[in-house]
């Protein structure tokens, strides 16, 4: 039977990440995966989880199952820290997922379970595993316009103009800060003319939200999905906590689904529930322990709040930097969108052929849609970035 099965596409960024580890050139420069590297190259458990990490094993005394939806105490810390007051705590329900990425796999299941004929809208280019996710799970998509390749910014105009196709019952995947992969975001006053659209078409929408932090800072990178969620009927929040906690491998993440009426939580509660049992039953918990024992004890959560501040001003400085160093060696100001960009990415908008030659004659990975990891590089290492990018005609 299993001769049956069929190859499937391998995932271009692990395998990047796989050719990285095989290159023998100790000169080589990792700028593929999205993952926070500090100026050693290493990914830091951060202190306040370390800490959290020794409390638990001091005082945890089962490891007996939770819930199906997860702690509750999770759900309520990470409303918290994602909503704030935005909308009211009552009209909020919430399951813990493996991830952030089995918080999108579980709302594009219930949306396609509550319309059948749904279409997800997604923005041209996406983080790839959303559109891995929903072939696999049949959901048609439509792309609406978003990376302008001229300015390396946001084609807002054209994104407006193909959310206006939307149609009730449609969903809307919008990224709620540092889009990956092209680091252009919306403003606020932009984000409030696609809430004008949503309402206007009633489509609902659907905010993934993987580097609250990284952006602007933690208040400010949640700003837009406060926004919308607090001015559309329904949405979908999908978050994760694989970079903001450094948590990845512990696969921490939380899908919300907000009605303003509140007459449907228990549906949604419900649902929510449902889909974890059928999918994995109990999600993991240790992630999300410590999470919870982070936000809710003040002394943590002010050690986390402020080296992830660090981190966020690390890779904005890191930008500053490759886009002076290009603007010197290039004469022109044309990499000025790289200090522009937001969160761990920025798409540089070259060719995969360009990519290729940076990587073959420089060492230098990057994703193949010019995509970069803003966090892979460090201060001796962007001066040999921009002096490649430079040399290789970019
Ligand atoms: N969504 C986006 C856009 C991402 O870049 C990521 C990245 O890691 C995720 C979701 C979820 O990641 P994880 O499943 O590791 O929490
Ligand atoms: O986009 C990235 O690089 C991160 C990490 O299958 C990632 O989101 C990459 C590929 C993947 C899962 C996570």
């Amino acid at each position: 039977m299993f001769s049956n099965l069929k190859e499937q596409p391998a995932d271009k960024i692990l395998a990047l990440m796989q050719l990285f580890k095989d290159d023998p050139r100790p000169t080589k420069i990792d700028l593929g995966v999205g993952v926070y590297k500090n100026a050693e190259g290493v990914t830091p458990v951060m202190r306040a989880v370390k800490a959290a990490e020794k409390q638990l094993w001091e005082q945890e005394t089962t490891k007996s199952y939770v819930a199906l939806a997860g702690d509750p105490d999770f759900a309520d810390a990470m409303i918290g820290l994602v909503l704030g007051d935005a909308v009211a705590r009552d009209t909020v329900s919430a399951a813990a997922t493996p991830g952030g990425t089995g918080a999108c796999r579980q709302a594009f299941e219930m949306v396609k379970m509550a319309n059948p004929d749904v279409r997800v809208f997604v923005s041209n280019p996406t983080w790839p595993n959303h559109l891995s996710i929903l072939k696999y799970l049949g959901i048609p998509t439509v792309e609406y316009r978003y990376f302008d390749a001229e300015s390396r910014g946001v084609d807002f105009e054209g994104m407006l103009a193909d959310l206006a196709d939307v149609k009730p019952g449609d969903v809307v995947l919008l990224h709620g800060c540092c889009h990956n992969p092209t680091g252009a975001n919306l403003n606020l006053t932009q984000w409030q003319a696609v809430v004008d659209v949503l309402l206007k078409t009633g489509g609902v929408p659907m905010i993934d939200i993987a580097y609250q932090g990284f952006g602007d800072g933690l208040e400010e990178d949640a700003a837009a999905t406060r926004l919308v969620a607090s001015s559309v009927p329904e949405c979908l929040i999908a978050a994760s906590c694989s970079k903001n906690f450094g948590v990845y491998r512990e696969r921490t993440g939380i899908l919300m689904a907000v009605a303003q009426d509140k007459g449907l939580k228990g549906l949604t509660q419900g649902t929510l529930n449902y889909l974890n049992r059928q999918n994995y039953s109990f999600p993991p918990d240790h992630g999300a322990r410590l999470v919870t024992m982070i936000l809710n004890d003040p002394a943590l959560r002010k050690e986390w709040a402020d080296e992830l501040e660090a981190v966020r001003l690390s890779m904005l400085g890191l930008r500053q930097q490759l886009a002076d160093e290009l603007q010197r060696l290039s004469g022109s100001d044309r990499f000025g969108f790289l200090s522009q960009h937001r969160g761990m990415f920025s798409r540089l908008g070259t060719t995969p052929d360009m990519v290729e030659r940076l990587r073959a004659e420089h060492g230098i990975y990057m994703v193949g849609d010019s995509r970069l990891n803003i966090a892979g590089l460090n201060a001796q290492t962007v001066p040999i970035l921009a002096k490649a990018i430079v040399d290789t005609g970019i």
